[in-house]
C-alpha cells in the first residue's frame, strides 16, 4: 500500500524528467550508423518474413493520400469495406490480411512460371495504405473510394512516359494523354469496384471488365429499392453499365452460382457481359479460355477484378459467398499469365474475408495472385510456356 500511494508521486517526477530539454551538444551529436555496434556487425535493419510493418510484400509504405511527395507507377491501396455484404460480413479486414499472406514475398521475387520479377519490369511500386472508410453510411463510403482513387490517379507517374511499359500504355489510352498510375486495390466487399470504375471512366472513358468470380454480379439495381438497397456486391456491375463507365465488351470467368431463373443470363448480356463458366475450362480448354477472354475485350481499355471466390473453396475458404467446384489456385494464375499484354488500366482483388481462413490458406492465395497482377500489368506478352528446369537442361545460363 505504501509503494501505491508513492505511485503519482513517481510517475509525476518521471514526467518532469522527460520534459527536460536535450542538452544542446548532445542533440547536435552526430551520428554515424555505420559505426554502431548493430550495423558495423551485422548491418542493415532488414525485414524478415515474419517480421517489420505490414505492407504490401514489404514493399515501401506511404499514406499516399496525405503525401503529396510519393512518386509510384503501380500502388496498392486498400479498401476496408464491407457494408453492402449479402451475406458473410468480415472482408473489411481484407486488406490486412493479404498484407499478412503477403509476408514471405517480396516484389523482386522470380518465379519460373514468369521468368521475371514485378521490380525487374521497371516500374516503381509502393504501398499507399489504406483508405479510412465510413462502416456506416455506404454512400459516403462510395463517396470516399472514388474520391481516394481519383486523387492518386491524378497524381504525375515515377517514370518518364516512354520509360515502363505501364506509363506509356497509360498515356496512349488516357483521354489526356499523360501517364497516369496504375491502382492494384485490395477489398473490401465486391461493391469497391462500382466506384474504381466511376473513377477510371473520366480518366480513359468506358473500360472493358474482366471479371473473374463464381458469382454475375449483375443483378438488377432495381427502381423499387431504396438508395443504399440498389448498391450491392451482387448488383454494382449493373449500375456501373446502367452509368455508363463500361464497354458492352466485358467478360465473366469462373461463374458457377446457381440462379433464380435463366433470365439472369439475358440481362447480363444486357448489360455488356460474356459468361466463361467455371466448367468451361474442362470443356474447352484453359488455353481456349484464356483466347475467348482476349479476343472478348481486344484492344479497349482492361479492368481485372478478381472475387477470391473464384477459386474453390478448398484452396480459398476465406471469402463472403463461397461457391462449390471452382478453379484451382494454379489454375488461375495460368490463365492470369495468359492475359498478359492486354491493355490493363488497373486491378484489384476483393472478398478476403480472414476471419473464416484456416492456416491462412486463402490471405496466402490472395497475396500470390497479387504478385502476378504486379507483373501482368506491366509485361508486354504472356511468357512463353514450360519456362522452367525442364528447358533449362543442357543451357549454361537463362
Ligand atoms: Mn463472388
Amino acid at each position: 500500500m505504501q509503494v501505491l500511494r508513492l505511485l503519482p508521486l513517481v510517475l509525476a517526477s518521471l514526467a518532469l524528467a522527460s520534459q527536460t530539454p536535450l542538452t544542446a551538444p548532445d542533440a547536435e551529436r552526430v551520428v554515424d550508423v555505420s559505426k554502431e555496434p548493430w550495423t558495423s556487425k551485422y548491418g542493415s535493419q532488414e525485414d524478415l518474413g515474419y517480421s517489420g510493418p505490414l505492407s504490401f510484400s514489404h514493399m515501401p509504405y506511404s499514406r499516399c493520400l496525405d503525401d503529396a511527395n510519393a512518386r509510384f507507377d503501380i500502388a496498392i491501396l486498400g479498401f476496408p469495406f464491407d457494408t453492402t455484404v449479402s451475406y458473410r460480413p468480415g472482408a473489411r479486414f481484407g486488406p490486412y490480411g493479404i498484407r499478412s499472406g503477403s509476408r514471405r514475398q517480396r516484389p523482386d521475387g522470380w518465379t519460373l512460371a514468369w521468368g521475371q520479377s514485378p521490380t525487374e519490369l521497371g516500374a516503381s511500386l509502393i504501398d499507399c495504405g489504406d483508405v479510412p472508410l465510413s462502416a456506416y453510411d455506404n454512400l459516403k463510403a462510395l463517396d470516399q473510394m472514388e474520391a481516394a482513387y481519383t486523387t492518386l490517379l491524378g497524381r504525375p507517374v515515377a517514370s518518364a512516359a516512354k520509360a515502363t511499359r505501364i506509363t506509356s500504355r497509360s498515356a496512349s489510352l488516357a483521354l489526356d494523354g499523360v501517364p497516369h498510375p496504375a491502382i492494384v486495390t485490395l477489398g473490401g466487399d465486391h461493391t469497391i469496384t462500382l466506384p474504381i470504375l466511376r473513377s477510371l471512366s473520366k480518366f480513359y472513358g468506358k473500360v472493358s471488365v474482366i471479371h473473374f468470380d463464381s458469382h454475375f454480379d449483375t443483378g438488377k439495381s432495381g427502381n423499387e429499392t431504396g438508395k443504399y438497397e440498389r448498391i450491392t456486391h451482387g448488383s454494382y456491375f449493373t449500375v456501373a453499365y446502367e452509368e455508363g463507365h463500361m464497354t458492352n465488351r466485358s467478360v465473366h470467368g469462373g461463374i458457377r452460382q446457381k440462379m433464380r431463373d435463366h433470365l439472369q443470363l439475358r440481362h447480363d448480356e444486357d448489360v455488356g457481359f460474356e459468361v466463361i463458366s467455371a466448367e468451361d475450362i474442362d470443356d474447352y480448354g484453359l488455353d481456349n479460355v484464356v483466347s475467348a477472354i482476349r479476343a472478348r475485350v481486344g484492344d479497349t481499355p482492361v479492368y481485372l477484378t478478381l472475387d477470391i471466390d473464384v477459386i474453390d473453396p478448398a484452396f480459398a475458404p476465406a471469402t463472403g459467398t463461397p461457391e462449390a467446384g471452382g478453379w484451382s489456385v494454379r489454375e488461375m494464375k495460368r490463365i492470369l499469365r495468359g492475359l498478359t499484354g492486354l491493355n490493363f488500366v488497373g486491378a484489384d482483388l476483393v472478398e478476403v474475408a480472414p476471419a473464416y481462413d484456416n492456416a491462412d490458406v486463402t490471405s496466402i492465395a490472395a497475396a500470390d495472385l497479387v504478385h502476378d497482377f504486379l507483373a501482368m500489368i506491366q509485361m508486354e506478352a504472356p511468357p512463353p510456356k514450360h519456362n522452367g528446369p525442364f528447358l533449362m537442361k543442357g543451357k549454361a545460363e537463362l
